[in-house]
């Protein structure tokens, strides 16, 4: 039997943080081998809330480069750019007019991001998750990473899949789409911001201080370290909900030293923030600077990156538009004359 395959993207809206590597990056880069991978630069996904088009393609190229530093490697995954199949598009709106409205309306993400842009919130920010299933039903995935912010729009996925396949497929044939199950981790990452430990680092967050890019220089992090929120208690503790701001900052500490939760627990319980902060900088300087490095190595030869981004659209579109024509077969349509 073949590996399984595993489809997952990040949308290029800059500020690539440790959230990112953490909670997603990092984890398709250890598991690569195992699976056969397909990993996208989610631009579609991008405008779903306002962006700059001055930026969007150098943020496109920016992250597929990280995605290449990071140690995503070409023998077990295929790196591509989703705007290049348009098969993304199409399917989506054959999803969308299967999918009741009210499944959308009721997804968490769509209510707290629509609160944040008030009236002008776009047709295609509550389509979202539907643009999501077409992702990865296209690819047949077997497996999708997802955080728990993720958790809701797979089962969405899910629940359009079997419905297509229910009122469209054959009984006695394949199902035309594939049900994705969910790749969880064994121990979920998800980084908080530096500003607030309640609040998760991201990419949109106004402040600079409340994340650590992936590009920061050493000077950078370690002002961030410095200035980051801390508490006045001293002895360091994980799993303290009074603390959520120690528990992130340990925890960081530990998923970059490759140190097990137990032994960061006992090398820091009598340590102040001033022996800490140091040491959580220094970690993050050394756990970076390959991939920096790295970065600086790839995009110096933007035709590599091109081709890189080249071959893997083209490897997408094949199994992409053959997903599709399933689909369209399915729903009645004729073939292109
Ligand atoms: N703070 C985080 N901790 C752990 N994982 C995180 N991810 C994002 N932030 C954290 C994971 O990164 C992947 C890609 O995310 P995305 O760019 O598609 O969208 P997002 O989750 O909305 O990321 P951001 O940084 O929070 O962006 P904005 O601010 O634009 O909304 C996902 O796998 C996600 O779980």
């Amino acid at each position: 039997m073949g590996k399984q395959r595993v489809l997952s993207g990040v949308q290029p809206t800059g500020n690539y943080h440790l959230g990112n590597y953490l909670g997603a990056i990092r984890n398709w880069v250890e598991g690569q081998s195992e699976y056969e991978n397909y990993l996208f630069v989610a631009d579609l996904h991008a405008i779903t809330v306002p962006h700059d088009p001055t930026q969007l393609a150098a943020d496109t190229y920016t992250l597929a480069a990280l995605y290449l530093a990071c140690g995503l490697d070409l023998n077990h995954s295929t790196i591509f750019v989703q705007s290049h199949v348009s098969a993304h598009s199409e399917l989506t709106w054959l999803l969308n007019c299967i999918t009741p409205l009210n499944w959308l309306q009721d997804m968490i993400q769509f209510k707290e991001k629509a609160v944040k842009q008030g009236e002008n919130v776009s047709a295609g920010l509550l389509d979202y998750p539907v643009l999501m299933a077409a992702d990865i039903l296209l690819y047949q995935a077997d497996k999708v990473p997802v955080g728990e912010d993720q958790k809701q729009h797979l089962e969405l996925t899910r629940d359009i899949a079997a419905r297509l396949n229910h009122q469209f497929g054959k009984p006695d044939h394949q199902p035309v789409l594939k049900l994705p199950d969910p790749l969880i981790r064994k121990e979920g990452a998800r980084v908080m911001s530096l500003a607030d430990g309640t609040r998760k680092m991201s990419k949109s967050d106004p402040s600079e201080l409340s994340r650590i890019s992936l590009l920061d220089s050493p000077e950078q992090i370690q002002y961030k370290i410095k200035r980051c929120k801390t508490d006045p208690i001293r002895g360091l503790t994980f799993d303290d909900p009074a603390r959520p701001e120690c528990n992130n900052l340990l925890t960081l500490y530990t998923l970059l030293s490759g140190k097990r939760k137990e032994d960061v627990a006992v090398e820091c319980q009598d340590m102040g923030w001033g022996q800490f902060k140091p040491l959580l900088t220094d970690t993050i300087i050394e756990s970076l600077k390959p991939i920096q490095e790295k970065y600086q190595v790839i995009t110096a030869d933007k035709s590599y990156l091109e081709s890189v981004l080249r071959d893997g659209g083209e490897k997408a579109r094949a199994i992409a538009n053959q997903t599709l024509s399933q689909v369209k077969a399915a729903l009645g349509y004729s073939l292109p004359l």
